[in-house]
């Protein structure tokens, strides 16, 4: 029979650290056709994955975030370091941080992190929505790295987006849907998006990166499998987190307020100086150091 013996797992010794206002590695993760890809589809994977231990140990993160938090829903929980300041770490992955400059530039912020857990047999629905339309950014500019805490797939509620959608930079008209959904505007036309969906299948550890304005959503997990996919929002600081117009669309549109949002700045400055960011946390590499891991030893 076998013994269980508890070990550490060192997960912050494979990061590469820096001080808190980041500089470029220069490290070029994308290609040019991936990069030209982005811009044409607005949507792509990236040719990097996140090793299996740091996987294991988002998912444990998640475990104990929904079980610290009964109140919280598994289906969705925006504003994770508002909640634990530490979820920073993962939006600080240097690879990830590489790509993203590749796609957005040199100095971005991030100002929104979620986890989009759609458990098993009746994870609920994003309905098609672009991301911009309820969000206080302008220039409107944000991408969106989305990473698979599970394998994504149709069966389990994968996202769904319509490549190219994002090109025109004009957002669509929307109404607010009510029920059972994770997000509560919606396109009013979602017909041709419908039509045209692309699946986005992911295995765990993968990161897809969508446009601000591309047309996206997902259907319900009526499977036995989860699908949690944690989120990460970047803006180039050449763009501000307005605050007066986040004011106008919670009035006008009746969306929640997203004014105590922390602004990080992860990489270069704050291009427009409009924008009021807030110190990096010191301690975020407690995030990545677990208590003890069970492995069975035969
Ligand atoms: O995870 C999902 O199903 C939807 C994600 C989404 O809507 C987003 O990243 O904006």
């Amino acid at each position: 029979m076998g013994a269980i013996a508890c070990i550490v797992i060192d997960v912050a010794a494979m990061l590469v650290h820096y001080p808190a206002h980041h500089v470029s590695r220069r490290t070029k993760m994308l290609s040019r056709s991936d990069i030209r890809r982005y811009r044409e589809e607005g949507q792509i994977v990236l040719p990097y994955r996140i090793p299996d231990e740091m996987i294991s140990c988002i998912e444990r993160r998640t475990d104990e975030l929904l079980s610290k938090h009964p109140d919280l829903s598994a289906d969705y929980v925006p504003g994770l370091p508002e909640i634990e300041e530490y979820w920073l770490a993962v939006a600080q992955i240097p690879d990830l941080l590489d790509s993203v400059e590749q796609l957005i530039g040199p100095d971005f912020i991030n100002w929104g992190s979620a986890l989009f857990g759609k458990p098993a047999n009746d994870g609920i629905e994003t309905p098609w929505h672009q991301d911009g339309e309820y969000w206080p950014i302008r220039p409107l500019a944000t991408c969106t790295a989305w990473i698979a805490i599970d394998d994504a797939t149709p069966e389990n509620g994968c996202m769904r987006v319509v490549p190219g959608s994002h090109r025109d930079g004009k957002l669509l008209s929307h109404e607010t849907v009510e029920g059972d959904y994770t997000l509560y505007r919606t396109l009013k036309d979602s017909s041709e998006a419908e039509a045209n969906a692309r699946d986005v299948v992911l295995e765990r550890g993968q990161i897809s990166i969508h446009d601000v304005y591309m047309i996206h959503g997902s259907r319900p997990n009526t499977s036995s499998k989860p699908r949690r996919g944690l989120t990460f929002r970047f803006m180039p600081t050449t763009s501000h987190f307005d605050y007066d117009l986040n004011d106008k669309l919670v009035r006008e549109i009746g969306v929640l307020s997203l004014a105590h949002r922390k602004l990080f700045l992860l990489r270069g400055g704050d291009r427009c100086g409009k924008n009021r960011t807030v110190d990096i946390p010191s301690n975020l590499d407690a995030f990545w150091e677990l208590p003890e891991a069970r492995v069975a030893a035969e």
